[in-house]
């Protein structure tokens, strides 16, 4: 089916995914029934299988005051650098980083299940070594999950150009086998379109996901120093939340597994230099 998919990615002629274009269906146009696009057909596969796996939720929110500082940083040294490909970098390198290193002290979460081969032997968790990270790609032929490679023996520069050659790949319809294979645990940043919390759905290989929503400026308590009174206070304070939202497999990932992970990513997120000194 991965054939099917990198076969319409690279032909012209397939239809674009019906997506809610109003130029695609204009009132008054009559009621018509399409096929499926191959990359529709492989989502369809692939979500139908998911089905069958049943869901854990989990929701957190994540204050991304440090990260929104580090990055406008690097972003200041990149635009004067010429030693990288890419001169700007978003917030998914430093958040497909921090997922990298909780999976490093969570490795089930990066597992699969196996299941028996026949009716005697018992399904087995496959521990992967490599953190291949998925990441939900808006392409114009539809959704598509290329992956970027060993993101625990890459910095989050490496990570940034290889996120841009895959979202140029995308745009371009030349991603590759290798790109959209091999994938272990998966990302989806729908905050750049939209929306706050989800439901993110497993890929059936894969044992967790999680999803990034809008980042919004919204007030929160704080303990913060008033230079009138000579005290620190708790008041309310704007912060920059990016609402997440995470499903494991519950039939081997428990409750606890996965809110231990999700603690784990928040505090590195939420404390860039804790990420900077774990960083290899
Ligand atoms: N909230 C608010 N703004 C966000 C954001 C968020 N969660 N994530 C990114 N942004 C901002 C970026 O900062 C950037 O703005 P500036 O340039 O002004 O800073 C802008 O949105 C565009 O970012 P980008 O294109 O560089 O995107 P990215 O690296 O953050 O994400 C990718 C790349 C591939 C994840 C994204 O383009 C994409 O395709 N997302 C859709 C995923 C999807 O469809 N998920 C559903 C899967 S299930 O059907």
């Amino acid at each position: 089916l991965k054939e099917d998919v990198l076969n319409s990615l690279k032909s012209e002629t397939e239809p674009v995914p019906a997506q809610a274009s109003s130029a695609a269906r204009a009132p008054g146009y009559p009621d018509e029934i399409v096929p499926l696009t191959s990359v529709q057909k492989a989502m369809f596969k692939n979500m139908t299988e998911s089905l069958s796996i049943p869901h854990f939720s989990y929701k957190d929110e994540i204050i991304v005051d440090g990260i929104m500082r580090a990055r406008s940083e690097i972003n200041k040294q990149l635009q004067s650098s010429l030693s990288s490909s890419v001169n700007k970098i978003s917030y998914m390198p430093f958040l497909i980083k921090a997922a990298s290193m909780a999976l490093a002290e969570y490795p089930i979460l990066n597992g699969r299940l196996v299941p028996p081969s026949d009716n005697i032997s018992q399904p087995q968790i496959q521990y992967r070594s490599s953190h291949n990270i998925s990441i939900a790609m808006d392409t114009p032929k539809g959704l598509m999950t290329p992956n970027i490679k060993a993101v625990e023996k890459k910095s989050i520069l490496e990570i940034a150009e290889e996120l841009y050659r895959l979202q140029q790949a995308g745009a371009t319809k030349s991603l590759t086998q290798a790109d959209i294979s091999g994938g272990t645990f998966s990302l989806s940043n729908i905050g750049v379109i939209g929306g706050t919390y989800l439901f993110p759905v497993l890929v059936p290989t894969q044992l967790c996901i999680g999803a990034i929503g809008r980042i919004q400026r919204l007030p929160r308590y704080g303990i913060v120093y008033n230079e009138r009174t000579g005290a620190s206070e708790e008041m309310l304070v704007p912060r920059n939340i990016m609402a997440t939202s995470w499903c494991a497999d519950h039939r081997v990932i428990d409750g606890a597994a996965l809110a231990r992970f999700v603690s784990k990513f928040k505090q590195t997120i939420e404390s860039p230099t804790l990420m900077l000194a774990n960083l290899k």
